[in-house]
Parts: structure tokens; C-alpha cells; sequence
């Protein structure tokens, strides 16, 4: 039996590129949690878990993903064998409720060490990539529309992007949609343009911003409304051209059915970290498929190694029809890979090699690392 030894947690926080202007926070840096698990026969696993906006998205912190994995999924982790996967998330399932962050945090590292002691890349364990690369797209969210324009004229220009995100709902609707028809314009059909809300509009706002945005050429809305409210999902869903995304609504399988089942959503922007790891996210992605949804990879805005793990999951998923956002890493002003991720062509590549593909750069962790990490080791293997 290759036994887990150790449970190690490590906070890095590593400044953005650009503030990056949100309807609930602005961010001027990312926080990640990196989680990294030491097997009896030598092998390791990493993981990552990230929110976005300390707690301003979600439930999660950094800092509870932290004190999830140290106070509660590791002490009943350490010791077990750790090719067990199925095991170890039914455990974890019964002992831990909520937190999905944490536990998929854990979950990536058991994948990634799995692969690596099979010599075979976790895409591998999902049944084998059916992509080699994916389209990936840009969020626009410097709070300016002519830094917005300037920022995605280039992204075109040098064939990183020609998908973009923007982040709206912090302003007044009106002048939201007068930022988002400026970039439309400028960018014309070289350009798909998306707008994310993350929650910030009553339904009334909603009504009257979903039937502006597609006058102006947007084409898909994400999270208009707060997540709890599926009936207000559906009725924009039901009552608009415009494609209509979840994604704070979509907490795992459960939330999935749910959202598919009154058609709350025509699309699903599925979250490894926020399914709750990828075998739920796999899930998420089974549902979505078959209730005929669009599908989309979405981001906490990882680092390049929750976008690695990301990735190993989405190259086997057959129809992503609105692409990916796996662009994390760009946003960061340094690169914590020992080989970063290659993105061109409008598209980002998964990552080759055993596991998640993918290693840390030593000297890089030791510079963006915050003190409060923590070590939980089995007592037989101190
Ligand atoms: C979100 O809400 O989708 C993904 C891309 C981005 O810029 O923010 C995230 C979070
Ligand atoms: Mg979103």
C-alpha cells in the first residue's frame, strides 16, 4: 500500500498584473493555497486551492481553506493508501460539509501523485484527452474602457485572445452597457464579447440589462442574479436570446440538477474548485450534457497549477462550446512553474506528463510564500 504521509499547506500571494476590477472586490493580488501530499514510496502530489476576493465571491478564504485541510481532511487522510481516491473522497464527503475548495485542493494532489506513480497524465485517469489544446478566453476588467480596448486590441493582435470577459455590475446598468457596446464597437467581429456579473443585479436591473446587452451584441450573460435565485435564472433564461451562464449557482452535482432541471442556465461555467475537485466537476459536466446545456471551463483564477489541473480534466471533456478561461496564470506578475503553461493561437495547451504535467518552481514558492503554512505528517513517518 503507497500510504499518505504527509499534508502540507503553503499560502502564496502573488500581486496581479493590473487591479482587476470586480462588481464585489477589486483584486491587486491573487492568494492560493498550494497543497502538496508526501507518499510512503517517495512520490508527491500537488494541489491547489484558490478563491478570488478573500471572501468576497464565496464562502471560502484562504485562510479556512487552510484551517479545512489542516483541522479536519488531513488527520483523517494521513496514513490511508493513497490510491484509494474513491475511499478517501467518501470520507472526506461524510466528514466535511461545504468547504469544496479545500477538499478539491486535496483531491487535485491525490490525482496528481496517482498519475505520477502510473507514469500517466490525470487526463489519462478520466478516461484519455480528446484535446490537446483549448480556446481560451481574456477577462477585461482594468475599471477603464479605453485600457479595456487598448489591452484587448492587443490580446487579438498577438493571437493570445479574441474571447472576452468583461466584469461589469459595479456601476449602474445603463452605464455598464455603454462600456460593454464601446468595446463591442471597437472590437467588431474580430471579437466574442461575454459579461460576467457575479451577482450584482436585482431582477428588475437584470430584465432591462440582458435585453440592452444583446441589442449591443454581447453574447452571453454570467451570473446576472444572486445564485439562490433560480426562478429569476430561469425567467432571464427563458425570456432572452442572449445566452444565459451559471456559475456562483453551481456548487457540484446537486446544484447542477437543480439548475438544469427549471432551466436556470443555458450555459454551465463548470469550476473544479468550486464542483468541489474534479470527479464532482466531472459530474457537473455529465449533467450539464445531458440536460443539453452549453458548457464552458471557468476559473478561480488559479495559478498555473489549479489551471494545469483544470486543464487535465477539460482535454477530455468532447463539447466545450463556449471554450475555456484558463488564463490564471497571465494575470499574475510572476510565474510559479518551472515551465509555464504555453498559450497561442487563441488557445492554451494541455500540459504533457505525468499527472497534472506540471512542477513548482522552488526559489518562486520561497519568495511568494506568506508564514502561516502548515505540515501534517503521520506519526510513523516523522
Ligand atoms: C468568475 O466569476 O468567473 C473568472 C475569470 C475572472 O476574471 O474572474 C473569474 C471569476
Ligand atoms: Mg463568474
Amino acid at each position: 500500500m503507497t500510504k499518505i504521509d504527509l499534508i502540507e499547506t503553503t499560502i502564496l500571494d502573488i500581486p496581479t498584473i493590473r487591479g482587476h476590477v470586480l462588481s464585489m472586490a477589486t483584486m491587486r493580488t491573487q492568494t492560493a493555497v498550494l497543497v502538496r501530499l508526501r507518499f510512503s514510496d517517495g512520490s508527491e502530489g500537488l494541489g491547489e486551492g484558490t478563491t478570488i476576493g478573500g471572501l468576497s465571491y464565496g464562502p471560502e478564504s484562504p485562510e479556512s481553506i487552510v484551517s479545512a485541510i489542516e483541522s479536519y481532511i488531513a488527520p483523517v487522510l494521513i496514513g490511508r493508501d493513497g490510491d484509494d481516491i474513491n475511499g478517501a473522497l467518501n470520507l472526506v464527503d461524510k466528514l466535511v460539509k461545504g468547504n469544496r475548495i479545500a477538499r478539491a485542493a486535496v483531491e487535485s494532489a491525490l490525482w496528481d501523485g496517482l498519475g505520477k506513480r502510473l507514469n500517466a497524465p490525470v487526463s489519462q485517469l478520466f478516461g484519455g484527452a480528446v484535446h490537446d489544446r483549448l480556446p481560451v478566453a481574456w477577462t477585461l476588467a482594468s475599471g477603464n474602457s479605453d485600457t479595456d480596448i487598448a489591452e484587448a486590441e492587443e490580446m487579438i493582435e498577438t493571437g493570445r485572445h479574441n474571447i472576452f470577459k468583461l466584469k461589469i455590475g459595479k456601476r449602474a446598468v445603463a452605464e455598464d452597457v455603454a462600456h460593454v457596446a464601446r468595446i463591442k464597437a471597437a472590437l467588431g467581429d474580430a471579437a466574442s464579447v461575454r459579461v460576467d456579473v457575479n451577482q450584482a443585479w436585482g431582477l428588475t436591473d437584470a430584465r432591462h440589462g440582458l435585453r440592452a446587452l444583446q441589442d449591443v451584441g454581447c453574447e452571453l450573460v454570467e451570473q446576472p442574479v444572486q445564485a439562490r435565485y433560480r426562478e429569476a435564472m430561469a425567467e432571464l433564461t427563458a425570456g432572452n436570446e442572449i445566452a444565459v451562464m451559471a456559475d456562483e449557482a453551481l456548487n457540484g452535482p446537486e446544484d447542477a440538477l437543480s439548475v438544469a432541471a427549471i432551466r436556470a442556465a443555458d450555459v454551465f461555467a463548470v469550476k473544479v474548485a468550486q464542483s468541489g475537485g474534479l470527479k464532482r466537476a466531472a459530474e457537473v459536466v455529465a449533467i450539464g450534457r445531458a440536460a443539453g446545456m452549453g458548457l464552458y471551463g471557468g476559473t478561480m483564477l488559479e495559478t498555473g497549477l489549479g489551471t494545469a489541473t483544470a486543464l487535465q480534466l477539460f482535454a477530455t471533456v468532447e463539447t466545450l462550446d463556449w471554450g475555456s478561461e484558463f488564463f490564471g496564470p497571465l494575470l499574475l506578475t510572476d510565474e510559479i512553474l518551472a515551465t509555464p503553461i504555453v498559450y497561442s493561437d487563441f488557445c492554451v495547451e494541455i500540459p504533457r506528463g505525468p499527472g497534472i504535467g506540471v512542477a513548482l518552481d522552488p526559489d518562486k514558492i520561497a519568495f511568494y510564500r506568506r508564514d502561516g503554512g502548515t505540515s501534517i505528517k503521520a506519526v510513523a513517518a516523522v
